[in-house]
């Protein structure tokens, strides 16, 4: 279900109105979300493993955000360069890198910090992704400093035009940051207006600090209100309520090359990070229950085919994460690698910006 002020079926006030009839994806559609959930879920608990088994530092990541992140990582337009999405994300976006077609394995190589870990090399902790070929920006520890960041690309694109537009997300207590206020200041300049999609994944809690206490505005998403920016809020543990919201919030964006608020209030089910201890909270809607019963009620799959494609996706992450285990780690003479640019990385820069034909524009 979904709520917010730009289409007539998002222009209701959360319980004021009745809700519009659910909208509902084709079979195999939703069929290949929910193996990416799957995938997605396995995956993160894996990763919890190496870190309570001393193969890792430290675990942060998704469990709870499936159904938001992969609809969003699939209704991307992949690619490098202006005239494709760039993706600002937030530390809890495997599910997203997952649907746009980063394989897990290499989600397992940073939480390993091996060599072959293509984000960062083994530099930096799991859910850190970077990938310049699919114009994802590196995703940064400090929180909510990717809202500043976009800014960037979004001006870039602005005055570029064609249909890439940068979308940006991050949590709920970090929108209390002054980037997250500089984003919307940004964002709807009238000399200016950024082509944005500006995601809000409002999962209740800022580490251990309960949102009730932080915030005096009913949706985080309010906030674009006075900026004049339409606004929505999906239920992030619905796959089908995600995809609709979301591609109807991109759609503006790449039309009107205007921003757009939309917030996602899902769930955070492994606690904050492995700091926290990184156990499963019963208390809070799953968003796997929610897509596996939908999937059974309509006939598409039952219970046990579900079962049967997790113990699968189960023995497939085994498998990757034993070959992980096997993989080099970076060596201590490196550890100055990629610190400056070589003139060689200058060279290479200036070569795809010429190619791009785009340096005029950045
Ligand atoms: C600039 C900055 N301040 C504080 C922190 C410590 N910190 C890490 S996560 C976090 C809470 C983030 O909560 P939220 O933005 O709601 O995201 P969530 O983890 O709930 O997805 C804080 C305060 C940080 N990493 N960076
Ligand atoms: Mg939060």
């Amino acid at each position: 279900m979904c709520y917010g002020t730009l289409m007539s079926e998002l222009s209701v006030e959360m319980g004021r109105e009745p809700s519009p009839a659910p909208r509902q994806l084709p079979k195999e559609q939703l069929l290949k979300i929910h193996d990416l959930m799957l995938e997605g879920r396995v995956l993160e608990e894996r990763l919890i493993r190496m870190q309570r088994q001393g193969e890792g530092y430290f675990w942060i990541g998704g469990p709870g955000e499936e159904a938001f992140n992969v609809c969003l990582g699939l209704l991307m337009k992949k690619g490098r360069g202006l005239d494709h999405d760039f993706f600002h994300g937030h530390y809890r976006s495997s599910g997203t890198l997952l649907a746009m077609g980063a394989p897990s394995i290499d989600a397992l190589r940073q939480m390993a910090n091996t060599k072959t870990d293509p984000y960062s090399e083994g530099r930096n902790f799991v859910g850190h992704f970077s990938k310049r070929e699919w114009n994802v920006v590196p995703i940064t520890s400090p929180i909510e400093v990717q809202y500043s960041i976009a800014i960037g690309t979004g001006i870039a694109q602005a005055r570029h035009g064609g249909d890439g537009i940068t979308i940006v997300t991050g949590g709920d207590a970090g929108s209390a940051e002054g980037d997250f206020a500089s984003c919307l200041v940004w964002a709807s300049r009238p000399m200016l207006p950024l082509p944005m999609l500006i995601v809000v994944t409002n999962n209740d809690w800022g580490i251990s600090t309960p949102a009730e206490s932080q915030h005096g505005e009913a949706n985080v998403s309010d906030r674009g209100k006075p900026f004049g920016m339409p606004t929505a809020v999906c239920d992030g543990n619905d796959p089908e309520a995600s995809w609709f919201a979301i591609q109807e919030a991109m759609d503006y964006v790449r039309r009107e090359r205007k921003p757009f608020v939309l917030e996602a209030r899902l769930s955070r089910l492994y606690g904050h990070s492995s700091s926290s201890g990184s156990n499963y909270v019963s208390e809070e809607v799953d968003c796997l229950d929610v897509i596996a019963e939908r999937l059974e009620r309509r006939g598409w799959r039952s219970k046990d085919e579900t079962v049967a494609k997790r113990t699968e996706l189960e023995a497939s992450m085994q498998g990757w994460y034993k070959q992980v285990l096997t993989e080099p780690k970076p060596r201590p003479e490196e550890i100055w690698d990629y610190v400056f640019a070589t003139e060689n990385v200058v060279a290479q820069d200036a070569a795809v910006q010429s190619t791009e034909k785009t340096a005029g524009d950045l």
